[in-house]
């Protein structure tokens, strides 16, 4: 550690820090066409980084768009590209625009550096460029890089648990509640079909008096996942309470939505849930009911109405079937 500090004059041991061990090494990516400056940086750089080096424009941003780089280097001086176009297409495309992008620079290239930092490069070297200067810089970029991608995973994950239910992985009823609207609305405007499944377990109370509410909890899991398998990626699933679940088909009719409902009920019923870790099997029926959008309907409610009539008469005639 001393021995490192020393070697490159900086305070506390930033350096020491950059190293494999703590998953401070960056994927660096490094546009340059000029030999002399790309071995000399590529050296400095990869004691501590995993280094790329791109001499064309266009194959370093195809590059780019493949791997997953934390920090870009990239010349203003390229022969045949202008730099900045090559930091802004970087930020522009969804795949790279979250590298951080290290301009590098004469140092009499204020105008373009000051354009640069303006329209969302992250930090500037100039030439000729310092060691201790570059490692520090790109250092300090990949540990923002890596804060900020935890942050956003962190940020998509607590989105993603506000609009799931956490036992089934199905959405849950406030998700149901804004895409219904949405879905609603949308039809409504383009005059489009719109249908609704309401569903139920028949007699699941038994279940988890027999065999303990984590089977019910297994059962639960394994019904929302026959449900998924027999509906589109557009369909929206969601837990409405529960073992109810709710289904909504949009561009679909009462006729083709008869058919999903009753394709989904054949799927329940078709062969028993294993439960107690697979050492048991139960049998488990659903009754389904459906309705579509009709003239008249003014919100969701209108249909979900007619959908938990039917559901009632599901129930009431037997159980285990669909009625439309
Ligand atoms: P029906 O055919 O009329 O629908 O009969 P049922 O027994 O399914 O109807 P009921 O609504 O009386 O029972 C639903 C049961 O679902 C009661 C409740 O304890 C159980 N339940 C609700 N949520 C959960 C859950 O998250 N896990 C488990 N294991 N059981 C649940
Ligand atoms: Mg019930
Ligand atoms: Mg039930
Ligand atoms: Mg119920």
């Amino acid at each position: 550690r001393a021995l490192a500090s020393r070697e490159y004059g900086l305070i506390g041991d930033p350096l020491v820090l950059a190293t494999a061990e703590n998953g401070l090494d960056g994927k660096i990516l490094l546009v340059d066409d000029r030999p002399s400056s790309y071995e000399r940086l590529a050296g400095s750089l990869s004691q501590y980084h995993q280094v790329t080096v791109e001499t064309d424009a266009a194959q370093a941003l195809a590059r780019a768009a493949e791997e997953e780089f934390d920090v870009a280097i990239i010349s203003l001086d390229l022969a045949d590209a202008d730099g900045l176009r090559v930091g802004s297409q970087l930020r522009s495309l969804e795949r790279t625009r979250n590298i951080a992008v290290l301009m590098l620079a004469e140092a009499d290239d204020q105008k373009r550096i000051l354009r640069g930092l303006e329209i969302g490069m992250n930090d500037f070297l100039t030439r000729p460029v310092d060691r201790n200067e570059l490692l520090a810089r790109v250092r300090s970029q990949t540990r923002r890089k890596r804060f900020s991608d935890k942050l956003r995973e962190a940020v998509q994950e607590s989105m993603e648990m506000a609009v799931t239910d956490a036992l089934t992985g199905l959405h849950n009823r406030r998700y149901l509640d804004t895409q219904f609207t949405a879905l609603f609305d949308e039809s409504l405007r383009r005059g489009k079909h719109l249908s609704v499944l309401v569903m139920d377990i028949d007699k699941f109370k038994p279940i988890n008096d027999t065999f303990g509410h984590d089977a019910g909890d297994e059962v639960l899991r394994e019904f929302a996942k026959r449900i998924r398998s027999q509906t589109r990626g557009i369909d929206i699933v969601a837990r409405f309470g529960g073992e109810e679940v709710v289904v909504l088909v949009p561009d679909t009719g009462l006729d083709i939505a008869r058919i999903v409902a009753e394709r989904i009920r054949a799927h329940v019923e078709g062969e028993t849930f294993a439960i107690h870790s697979e050492t048991r099997r139960v049998p488990v029926t659903v009754s389904i009911g459906v309705a579509s959008r009709q003239p008249g309907d003014t919100s969701p409610q209108d249909m979900l109405k007619r959908a938990d009539l039917a559901l009632y008469r599901a129930k009431d005639q037997g159980r285990n079937q669909v009625v439309a």
